[in-house]
């Protein structure tokens, strides 16, 4: 397998030089991306020097590379992990035959939408997230948030990589057209709900990298399980970028958590807000707010779309070859929760049909364990106070629950309750408000805003007081 090239225009571990016509493609492509990161990229800070690791190789030892970069000039650029020998479609109908290198005819066009689908999130969530840098807590998170943007930036030429490398006339345009859709435009906005969202704060950033950020993992597990081998080669190195973002998230919020149950006790008061906290109930609708948002990422409960990907070998389980099971599902039943008139039950369905249910449920027990170690701060300090993640049911917007309003505990209630209670669940303007008037720069190297606690070790074993960007 190749090294990474960084001598070339466009850095790679695939032989792009032997491939004229897609190197040609891709360089065409590359100044209308640089064009994109300009306009919709990280307002401001474009020209300053900014800590950052970039990939030097695609094994565990390739992210030792640590430097400053502006961002303009990371090395965006296409990497794969290694191939494995003698691949097989390991799922579906193909089941046993060997990997395909090539798209299969009769998939194309589901593939390539599941690879558009893929590939509109990255651009979004930098365009979602592109004002945070003004109000960063700190130096530290300063640089995190733009690691996690130019790695999804870099997601982003994964997915249009394969476009250009396999889909021809119609992946060129699929590309130019990634770069033409918006977050939160009413017109070309993108095209899953959560990623037209916005991200006004630092607080529903963290809570964006930790829940939604964690269906990327998700999505992604299940595409590097494909039978398409170049899409699982790309998807399996991503993942080990999207650990990072998920840190980022978790830290983040964990530190925010820890910083509440501090002022608690010191000023023995529930009430943080009046010290510049974020008290834990504010933290509890941000939860609400932003798990539901990503559960609707996964589709409905029911979904022939998800059968279909499967037995095409398109699109796996989480851990498909992990699992003991035929890898066809074509016998097999799955516990799926529906309504009944005014109930919410659990029904057997065909396990196929219940694909993107599954992933839902290794997704909700994933989100869980991290909440966990949240209560685990929690109760470090002797506070009596635990954050849950709100029902599956909960404010869904996609699948059976559509139709219905759900409180977080799971009763299916009237819309006079859900008008009455509502602000009790999710983010009031006024909690927005609030948390928007937290938002204040803080660059002073080694400080850090009020409302957050300090992160337990710097960025690659770096000093509190580390310069992570140089903004002079
Ligand atoms: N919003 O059978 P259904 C990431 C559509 S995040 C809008 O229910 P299906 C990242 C669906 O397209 C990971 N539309 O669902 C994170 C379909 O439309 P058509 C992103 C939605 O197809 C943070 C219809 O509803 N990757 O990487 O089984 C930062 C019925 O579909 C939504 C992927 O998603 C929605 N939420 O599954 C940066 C992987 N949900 O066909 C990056 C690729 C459903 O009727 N995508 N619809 O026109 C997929 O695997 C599937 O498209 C989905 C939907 C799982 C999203």
């Amino acid at each position: 397998m190749a090294p990474i090239d960084y001598n070339e225009r466009i850095p790679n571990n695939v032989s792009l030089t032997e491939d004229r016509r897609l190197l040609r493609a891709l360089e065409d492509w590359q100044p209308k991306f640089l064009e994109w990161w300009h306009d919709m990229g990280p307002e401001g800070f474009q020209s300053k020097d900014v800590y950052l690791r970039t990939a030097v190789s695609v094994d565990a030892k390739g992210w030792a590379q640590f430097g400053y970069v502006k961002m303009p000039e990371y090395r965006w650029g296409i990497f794969l992990a290694e191939p494995e020998t003698d691949r097989r479609v390991n799922f579906g109908d193909h089941q046993g035959q060997a990997a395909w290198r090539d798209v299969p005819g009769e998939y194309r066009a589901t593939l390539r939408r599941l690879i558009v689908t893929q590939g509109d999130t990255e651009p979004a969530s930098v365009e979602q997230q592109r004002h945070l840098g003004r109000t960063c807590p700190s130096l530290y998170d300063l640089r995190n948030l733009f690691q996690v943007n130019v790695e999804e930036g870099r997601h982003l030429w994964a997915m249009v990589y394969l476009l250009d490398a396999h889909f021809g006339r119609d992946g060129r345009e699929e590309s130019e057209a990634l770069l033409q859709r918006r977050s939160g435009d009413h017109d070309k906005p993108r095209i899953l709900g959560a990623f037209n969202e916005k991200t006004p704060d630092w607080l529903s950033f963290f809570m964006f990298c930790f829940f939604t950020d964690r269906d990327g993992k998700y999505q992604l597990a299940s595409l590097a399980e494909s039978g398409f081998d170049p899409l699982s080669r790309t998807c399996r190195f991503m993942l080990t970028e999207e650990a990072h973002h998920m840190f980022v998230g978790e830290s983040g919020v964990g530190r925010i958590v820890q910083r509440a149950c501090e002022l608690m006790r010191e000023h023995r008061t529930d009430d943080v807000r009046k010290h510049g906290g974020i008290d834990l109930p504010t933290l509890q609708k941000y939860i609400n707010f932003h798990c539901s948002v990503s559960l609707d990422l996964f589709g409905s409960e029911v979904s022939t779309n998800a059968a279909n990907f499967y037995t095409a070998g398109l699109k796996g389980r989480f851990e498909e070859t992990k699992k003991a099971d035929d890898h066809r599902l074509k016998d097999g039943i799955y516990p799926v929760i529906g309504l009944d008139g005014e109930k919410i039950v659990t029904r057997q369905e065909a396990a196929l049909v219940s694909l993107n249910e599954r992933l839902r449920d290794d997704y909700v027990a994933d989100c869980q364990r991290g909440v966990n170690r949240w209560n685990e701060i929690v109760k470090s300090h002797g506070v009596d106070f635990t954050l849950t993640l709100p029902h599956r049911a909960f404010r869904r917007a996609i699948g059976a629950f559509a139709e219905v309003r759900v409180s977080p505990d799971g009763r299916i209630i009237s819309q006079a309750e859900w008008d009455a209670r509502h602000r009790d669940w999710l983010p009031t303007e006024e909690d927005a408000a609030y948390v928007g008037s937290l938002m204040k720069a803080v660059t002073e190297r080694g400080k850090m805003a009020g409302w957050i606690a300090p992160p337990a070790r710097g960025v690659n074993s770096q000093a509190e007081d580390f310069e992570y960007v140089r903004l002079t």
